[in-house]
């Protein structure tokens, strides 16, 4: 099942919508097959695995690191695949979150004689798809909000100025992410500071040349929330490819269009954007993984409304003063009101630290 979740992993940057999942046949201690889910509309893991094992399925094991699908989607099922090339054991990681499957993967399995097992290294298998089950689950993507700040916790100076507080190495990363992710999302504020664009960047992403070619093959949609749509159309951003603009307020739905842009009016409270609406949304659309890339504003507005599932600070080994910007505007009074978080992993990247962590609560 190591095994399996390694292949998994090849297809962290392609398989959205679809989850990734990586398949082994194995026989007396001998690989028969193996194969991992690419991207949707082609094979999945398991007819990988199948087609290089041939013949020699018979009687061997399969060991899936997700239930394998009992329903004709873009892909007929794969249990039945198992049953048809007479696998005698089935080892699932976890079961499939999609209502489509959810255990029916497993009960064809069993109904066809086959002995089937859930459960193997399951916690490493959904993290691996903590998006796609999330969304299955509760029809929200999985929020993951990346914020850069100096060691005295300040992102900018008080300028606005705040490219480059972290190093090429930590920017590498943020590129992976990105790529990794269905949408990156940014704010108006930020849009309008530096000329962010939010693509993804073959020669930064540090990757191998295949890896880099998937990456580069499934761009992230593109999320600008400007609700007062204050980034003019021919800001960078828009200029870069696709768009979704989601706004507060009525606007040239074609003068958008006219750019590759979609607009799309959610209105929320006080006549800002209503950000649970978009997440849901954006759920429908597909979106798994969603990487938020916004200032103080509104990344402070994502943590106030509850809306993060992850948090991964780039910490820069420097100070930039008390006159800097702070890191989120969350303006709270009281001891009691500190959001507390559970930090999951630390990591050195270059020069700088990468701290992941994720609220207490969740
Ligand atoms: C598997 N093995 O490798 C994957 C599965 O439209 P389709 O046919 O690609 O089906 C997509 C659904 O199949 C997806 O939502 C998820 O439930 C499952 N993904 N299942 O047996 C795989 N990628
Ligand atoms: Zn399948």
């Amino acid at each position: 099942m190591a095994h399996a979740l390694r292949l998994a992993r090849q297809g962290l940057y392609s398989t959205h919508p679809n989850p990734r999942v990586g398949c082994v046949i194995v026989r007396d201690g001998q690989l028969l097959g193996e194969g991992w889910h690419v991207r949707a509309g082609e094979p999945h893991a398991e007819v990988h695995a199948l087609r290089q094992a041939g013949e020699a399925a018979r009687g061997a094991t399969a060991y899936v690191t997700l239930e394998p699908c009992s329903h004709f989607g873009r892909t007929p099922p794969c249990a039945e695949a198992l049953v048809g090339a007479g696998l005698a054991r089935v080892v699932a990681a976890t079961l499939d979150p999609n209502p489509l499957v959810a255990g029916r993967g497993m009960q064809r399995l069993a109904e066809a004689g086959i002995e089937v097992r859930v459960g193997v290294l399951e916690e490493q298998a959904r993290a691996l798809n903590a998006g796609f089950i999330k969304r299955m689950e509760s029809g929200l993507p999985w929020v993951r909000v990346k914020l850069a700040m100096s060691l005295d916790g300040r992102t900018a100076m008080a300028s606005g100025e705040s490219q480059w507080i972290t190093g090429p190495r930590a920017r590498a990363e943020v590129q992976r992410l990105r790529a990794r992710s269905s949408a990156v999302l940014s704010g108006a504020d930020t849009l309008l500071a530096d000329g962010a664009r939010l693509t993804v960047r073959g020669a930064e992403l540090g990757l191998d040349a295949q890896r880099t070619a998937l990456a580069m093959g499934r761009p992230p949609l593109r999320v600008l929330v400007d609700g007062r749509l204050r980034v003019p159309l021919d800001a960078p951003f828009f200029q870069a490819g696709p768009t979704l603009v989601a706004t507060a307020q009525a606007g040239d739905v074609d003068a958008y269009r006219a750019v590759g842009s979609e607009l799309l009016v959610v209105t929320g409270e006080g006549g800002h954007v209503d950000l649970p609406a978009l997440l849901r949304e954006l759920a429908a659309r597909g979106v798994n993984e969603l990487l938020v890339e916004a200032g103080p504003r509104l990344a402070g507005a994502f943590a106030a409304q509850g809306l993060v599932d992850e948090y991964r600070l780039f910490v820069a080994a420097k100070f930039l003063g008390s006159s800097a910007r702070p890191l989120l505007e969350l303006p709270l009074e009281r001891m009691s009101e500190a959001r507390e978080l559970r930090i999951e992993d630390i990591r050195r990247i270059g020069d700088d630290w990468q701290i992941i962590a994720r609220p207490a609560s969740r």
